[in-house]
């Protein structure tokens, strides 16, 4: 845990009591401050109560003597429309910050390399840790990943807090400077809580506000906006700017061409791994996140050996294209993560001779956009609510609804392995709330069907 001593003796309020609030009530109080907690939901409250937080009803309270409100990012407090204690603590004059402002005051020694983008910023942030941990440099990784900032361990001055940052917590670290500084992508996502592509691009930037050289950031040129947001810190030349691509050769920067992973910083081109030998990293948007990942590597000064035994033994996140296992020629993949067909796409596109096991609560638009990929799938299972729907555009694609994720497994894997092998992929499309309590407890329960089917003499895959 972080000790936050810039706030003891002082009071602070801390809105939203969730797994990051909760965490940073916490460490204020063990840091001495006193905090006034508060969440609108009873449940939360009651769960801080037993983690020792008395809730403060902030709506209710005179905030005028206090110079703080750490808000979860979640949050609204602009766009929509402001909490209404976001709204009271602005016009007292608070400042608003999310937990990752108080790591930054407090570790003030160890290096920060932040990692954002619309899709792939786990996965890369990840294995921005894994690399550091090979090349034995004292590493945390935390942040939107899912590992609160101030439940990370102190670091020194030769350590390096990697973290993934949303869009949301951008817009509440007003001091922070990272030292190493990555965006990967953007395409539209939460448009409501930034007022639109603009807000969103706009908070996405801030990940490079004051960066002077030898400061770098990593972007990746593979859609129009960050190709643009590329040339702007290239003409500005405030920092060191490195471009990367998961789909071709960069001039000056670190790709993914022919199979292979290349540096051209220096000018000639040299191959830093084959991906083919990375098996936790399939298809062009993990090409993109290695690429970054090795960028931030190489500007560090790990030597590309290191890196490419760390990009080969990296084991993946999971429920991201996590290969649970394989038996007779049948490799089980759990992507259950993929909750929208974006997402779906991406594993769709992997993989040839699919048994899909897709459904669950559908989004807008269902899996229309997937049909491109409809000749990788042998045949569809479909569970959950969405079935009939998806059973509907699947029409002239073997499929069968199945209802629940059980029954499906159970057939996927017979028939695979009756055609003598393929891919059963769990890449649902879907949200998993109408049979799941997450897509975490989709994944899980997913892998134990798996293991349960297959698992006897099976290998991790
Ligand atoms: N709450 C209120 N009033 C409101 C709204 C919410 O009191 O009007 C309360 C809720 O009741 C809840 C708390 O605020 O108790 C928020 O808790 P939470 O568990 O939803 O959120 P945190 O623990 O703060 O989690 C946050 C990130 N969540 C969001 O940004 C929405 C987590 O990212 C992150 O892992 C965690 O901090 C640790 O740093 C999750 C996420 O969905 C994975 N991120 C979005 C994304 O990736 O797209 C941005």
């Amino acid at each position: 845990m972080i000790e936050v001593y810039p706030f003891a003796g002082y009071k602070v309020a801390v809105l939203g009591l969730g797994k990051s609030g909760l965490a940073t009530a916490r460490a204020l109080t063990e840091s001495g401050a006193e905090v006034w907690g508060w969440d609108d939901n009873e449940d939360a409250r009651a769960r801080a109560r037993e983690a020792g937080v008395e809730p403060v009803d902030l709506h209710a309270a005179d905030l005028r003597e206090l110079t703080t409100l750490v808000i979860s990012p979640g949050i609204p407090h602009t766009h929509p429309a402001p909490h209404p204690v976001a709204a009271k603590a602005k016009d007292a004059g608070l400042e608003l910050i999310c937990d990752v402002e108080l790591l930054a005051r407090c570790q003030r020694e160890a290096a920060y390399i932040g990692v954002t983008g619309t899709n792939g910023k786990s996965t890369t942030t990840a294995l921005i840790g894994h690399i550091l941990d090979v090349a034995k440099r004292p590493v945390q990784v935390g942040g939107n990943i899912g590992t609160p900032a101030l439940t990370l361990e102190p670091l020194g001055p030769l350590g390096s807090f990697v973290l993934e940052m949303s869009s949301y917590q951008l817009e509440l670290v007003p001091t922070i400077v990272f030292d190493a500084a990555v965006l990967l992508n953007i395409s539209p996502d939460h448009l409501d809580r930034h007022g639109g592509m603009d807000g969103y691009v706009a908070a996405k930037r801030t990940i490079f506000r004051r960066q002077t050289t030898p400061r770098f950031a990593v972007v990746g040129i593979d859609d129009d906006v960050c190709a643009g947001i590329y040339a702007d810190l290239v003409r500005a030349g405030d920092q060191i700017a490195i471009p990367i691509s998961g789909s071709g050769g960069v001039q000056g920067g670190i790709y993914a061409q022919r199979g292979g992973l290349w540096d051209a910083r220096g000018g000639e081109p040299t191959r830093i791994v084959s991906l083919a030998d990375c098996p936790a990293l399939p298809g062009a948007h993990n090409a993109q996140n290695a690429a970054a990942a090795a960028a931030v590597a190489l500007q560090i000064g790990i030597d590309a050996p290191t890196i490419a035994a760390a990009l080969k033994s990296f084991p993946g996140l999971a429920h991201r294209q996590e290969r649970v296992l394989a038996k007779d020629g049948v490799v089980f993949v759990n992507d259950s993560k993929a909750t929208n067909a974006d997402a779906a796409a991406r594993a769709l596109g992997c993989y040839e001779n699919i048994r899909w096991i897709a459904g669950g609560r559908a989004k807008e638009g269902g899996i229309e956009t997937l049909r491109p990929y409809f000749p990788r799938v042998a045949k569809a299972y479909l569970i959950g609510e969405s079935a009939d729907d998806f059973a509907r555009t699947l029409q002239g694609v073997p499929h069968a609804v199945c209802g629940t994720l059980e029954r499906a497994v159970e057939a996927a894997w017979t028939d695979a392995r009756a055609a003598g092998g393929g891919v059963v992929l769990l890449a649902p499309a879907c949200a998993s709330w109408d049979q799941f309590k997450s897509f975490e407890h989709r994944g899980d329960a997913f892998r134990a069907l798996a293991s349960r089917l297959a698992g006897d003499g099976g290998s991790r895959a």
